[in-house]
């Protein structure tokens, strides 16, 4: 690689010249090769060694250089979220929000901000696999035009815990334990449950992360939440409490469990890979920005408190406005460079925007700013291109290691009067552009005695789970009830699955027994509630599978074919499923494919044993009669219809493909139909009734 510009100093010929760097290299390489002080490497492929057989030598920079940098080439990965994936894009706003707020990227209709976005799981290390049970975050920086404002937030509305002093043992007991380091990435281990079952406010996170929420289909169908209430301030000052909402454009998708599970064999990148390609070939994912907008006298009338960080303000309460659209239209350039050195902060906040007092909140604000000093080396990674504001950053803070910046003149401290005498005196605060605090309430000061205690309403641990639960459709009933016994089933410690279920007891009597019985013990004794759980009207608009769109947009179908498949039929699908809007993908035992009927060669996208049926939405088979009847002894084929039905999946077929299935023992239901019978439309769902025919669920 040339320097930046493109110039290096030719010291061969001993004076200071500089001499362009040719576009071309020797071999048509893109310029000549140097080591990172811009000297020109000879020989890439040999150190310097003295003999043919003799010694390396210690004077061979080349060699050393390039070992030295490579040593150092990884940082430690995050403490929590290490695994993410990140895209570039904007955020529209659909209209001004000046009344409720000045934050200038709220201003004005049709605005565009920049944006990075990255997404994550939370407990498994940045190399584990992309579909365990977990919760994902998503953390949204805005570059605006008044300085970087992230909303950190995740795919669930609640969080496990009130306080973040309580987030070091949280962190502790949900990563992999500590004297064995696994199980890697999930929380079905003694020490997540042993926690979880002495800390009763995390049971409504538990009934979340024990859902469908946790192992969704795509980056691109889960919501995101900033979780806290917020403030909004306009230039008034006057100020409104907010909950921030993402909605995907494409509705919430989730996968079944046997699915996420199969996942993670046939595709350990499976989001990564989908948010890549999605934005690879112009299928940009969209969210749109949601508000809950709420007063004091709300938040005082609700029977919990709007700073408790697991409570929900249910949409049906307080409908989600929404004020604009989030799309992500560019891949990273450099996974490094950006993705891995991003850095959010719940601090970086814009006027405009505020804190409230929740508390998991205010020590937020402390940890990421301190995480990132040593996760990414030095103070000044905020310099680092992808952290960089893109308006200007001036103030008196200097020096630090790695400081990019060159700033000129005598001017590190303030007040000083160098500009009166012709000197740079440097920026100066402004009370009007400046961020200033809103008040903790209107008109009232923060007051009261120092305590380590917590308000009265945070001890209901109960009530919103129980809605949570209330709000779900049997199917979606029936898989909370089976992750948590097999979540449980994984705990060696004999005490904690009885404790576990006695607190269930206070947030469903059903789901408590449904439990017990799926572990094969008795139901325990309810555990006492600091508050007694109320029952709370449920909210529709928790439901997956209840407003699961009915969509081939942003999916993907995969084809079974092989040699003597039917043209015709193929097209017409192929055809039938781009309309749609969905993703037609050729699978095929040989990747290069198969010969049709009419003497066409059609290649495969994927070949069968590396490309089994998880990794789509609904499936086709479209094969001769004599090619289903050697598929029917192919355990791969099999084994690839026996999963998508499975796996509640539609199935379309030919006639002559039927062989196939019936060797499955798949029989015709209303996901399963033949390919030209409506297929397209029926691959737009899946079949939850067909799921108690098919497994044991608690
Ligand atoms: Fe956190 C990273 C989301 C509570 C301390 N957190 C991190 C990321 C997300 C969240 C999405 C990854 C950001 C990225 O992609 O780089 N965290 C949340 C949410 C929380 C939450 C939604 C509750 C509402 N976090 C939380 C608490 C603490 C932390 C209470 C500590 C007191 N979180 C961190 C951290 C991380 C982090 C250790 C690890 C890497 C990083 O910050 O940059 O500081």
């Amino acid at each position: 690689m040339a320097t930046e510009n493109n110039f290096v100093t030719d010291r061969g010929n001993g004076g200071e010249t500089h001499q362009h760097v040719p576009e071309k290299g020797p071999h048509g390489a893109e310029g000549h090769l140097t080591t990172n002080q811009g000297i020109h490497v000879s020989d890439n492929q040999n150190s310097l060694r003295s003999g043919e057989r003799g010694p390396t030598l210690l004077e061979d920079f080349v060699l050393r250089e390039k070992i030295f940098h490579f040593d150092h080439e990884r940082i430690p990965e995050r403490i929590v979220h290490a695994r993410g994936s990140a895209a570039h894009g904007y955020f529209e706003l659909y209209e001004s929000l000046a009344d409720i707020t000045k934050a200038d990227l709220f201003q004005r209709k049709g605005e565009k901000t920049p944006v990075f976005t990255r997404f994550s799981t939370v407990a498994g290390g940045a190399g584990s696999v992309d579909t365990p049970r977990d919760v994902r975050g998503f953390a949204v920086k805005f570059y605006t035009k008044e300085g970087n404002w992230d909303l950190v937030g995740n795919n669930i509305p609640i969080f496990f815990i009130q306080d973040a002093i309580k987030f070091p043992d949280l962190v502790h007991a949900v990563k992999m334990e500590a004297d064995r380091a696994f199980p890697q990435a999930g929380s079905a281990h003694d020490t997540f449950w042993d926690w979880a079952s002495l800390m009763p406010e995390t049971t409504h996170m538990l009934m979340w992360a024990m859902s469908d929420r946790t192992i969704p289909r795509s980056f691109r169908t889960i919501e995101g939440f900033g979780i806290h209430t917020f403030r909004l301030v306009n230039a008034k000052g006057e100020s409104t409490f907010v909950k921030f909402h993402w909605k995907p454009k494409l509705g919430l998708q989730s996968t079944v469990w046997d699915e996420a599970l199969k996942l993670q064999a046939a595709d350990n990148d499976y989001h990564r890979r989908d948010l890549w390609e999605a934005i690879e070939s112009g299928n940009f994912p969209e969210w749109e920005l949601g508000l809950q907008l709420f007063d004091e006298k709300f938040a005082d009338a609700q029977p919990y408190d709007v700073l408790d960080p697991t409570k929900i303000i249910p949409e049906e309460v307080i409908p989600v406005r929404r004020v604009g659209r989030l799309v992500l239209d560019r891949n990273p350039d450099n996974f490094f460079a950006e993705t891995e050195q991003v850095a959010y902060c719940p601090a970086n906040i814009v006027p405009g925007v505020d804190f409230t007092n929740d508390p998991l909140l205010q020590g937020r604000l402390f940890s990421y700013l301190d995480t990132q000093k040593s996760r990414l080396g030095t103070a000044n990674f905020h310099q680092l291109p992808i952290n960089a504001p893109k308006c200007p950053v001036m103030n008196f803070q200097r020096d630090g290691q790695m400081q990019m910046n060159v700033p000129k003149g005598r001017a590190n401290y303030e007040p000083n009067s160098l500009a009166a005498h012709g000197e740079e005196g440097g920026p100066r605060e402004c009370p009007v552009t400046g961020f200033t605090t809103a008040e903790g309430r209107t008109g009232q000061a923060e007051t009261g005695g120092k305590l380590r205690i917590r308000a009265e309403l945070f001890a209901d641990h109960y009530s919103q789970a129980r809605l949570f639960w209330r709000s779900q459709q049997p199917s979606e009933q029936a898989h909370i009830a089976s992750s948590f016994v097999f979540e449980l089933s994984k705990v060696t410690l004999a005490q904690v699955p009885p404790r576990m279920v006695a607190n269930l007891r206070n947030v469903d009597e059903d789901l408590a027994k449904r439990v017990a019985n799926g572990l094969g013990i008795e139901l325990p004794e309810k555990s006492e509630a600091a508050r007694a759980p109320l029952d709370i009207e449920p909210s529709p608009a928790l439901s997956i599978h209840g407003n699961m769109k009915p969509t081939l947009d942003g999916r993907s179908v995969g084809i079974l074919i092989d040699d003597g498949s039917d043209a015709a039929a193929l097209g017409a699908l192929t055809n039938a499923v781009k309309q749609a809007g969905g993703k037609p993908v050729i699978v095929a035992p040989k990747i290069g494919g198969a010969k049709l009927a009419n003497g066409d060669t059609m290649k495969a996208d994927g070949q069968l044993l590396g490309t089994p049926s998880q990794l789509f939405d609904a499936v086709a088979v479209i094969v001769s009669a004599d090619a289903a009847g050697r598929l029917a002894n192919e355990g791969a084929a099999k084994q690839w219809v026996m999963d998508a039905f499975g796996h509640l999946k539609a199935i379309g077929y030919t006639a002559s493909s039927r062989a196939l299935l019936d060797a499955a023992g798949i029989k015709d239901d209303a996901g399963v139909v033949p390919v030209e019978k409506g297929f397209a439309d029926a691959a737009t769902k899946r079949y939850w009734d067909r799921e108690t025919k098919l497994r044991m669920l608690a």
